[in-house]
């Protein structure tokens, strides 16, 4: 059993090559993730039966990425209170880079918020920083390397 503090779902195997970003951002931050691959469509019961083991474990923020008619981070968010961080991707069959996607990740209705970043490597890339800044607001330590981690992506554009 993990005790990881955010949990990355992605609705297929075939969203890896982008939500790897998510896993590997968290990770140069020191953040342990554990990751699964499930579908509120093609596996709803599995899904709800993660979910609900989630805060019983530790975990603290969940980042669901999917594409197409990208209902996961929603459903996820429906089954739980932690803080959800919706990641659209760019599906094979998308329509406008992803547009499906993003609009079924952020349109939430009232009451189910989803916090949505960017369309696809950007997008897991911000998820993982993000809920990396979630955990720091009780980890000062953590806040610390997001801190240095900005110093340095800032220092790079500088340099050219
Ligand atoms: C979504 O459908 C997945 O998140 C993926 O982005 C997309 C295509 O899935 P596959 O047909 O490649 O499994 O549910």
């Amino acid at each position: 059993m993990t005790t990881s503090k955010v949990a990355i779902v992605m609705g297929s195997t075939s969203d890896q090559t982008t939500m790897r970003f998510a896993s590997e951002t968290l990770e140069s931050l020191g953040v342990d993730s554990e990751t699964r691959v499930l579908s509120a469509h093609r596996t709803p019961e599995a899904l709800r039966d993660w979910v609900d083991g989630l805060e019983g474990r530790g975990v603290r923020v969940v980042i669901c990425g999917a594409g197409g008619a990208a209902h996961l981070a929603g459903a996820v968010a429906a089954l739980t209170t932690l803080p959800v961080i919706g990641v659209p991707l760019v599906a094979p069959n998308a329509i406008a880079g992803g547009l499906d996607a993003l609009l079924s990740t952020v349109q939430m209705p009232r009451g189910i918020p989803v916090a949505t970043v960017a369309v696809g490597d950007a997008g897991a890339v911000n998820a993982g920083i993000l809920a990396a800044e979630i955990l720091a607001t009780s980890d000062e330590l953590l806040g610390g390397r997001i801190k240095e981690m900005r110093r340095r992506n800032a220092a790079k554009i500088v340099s050219g």
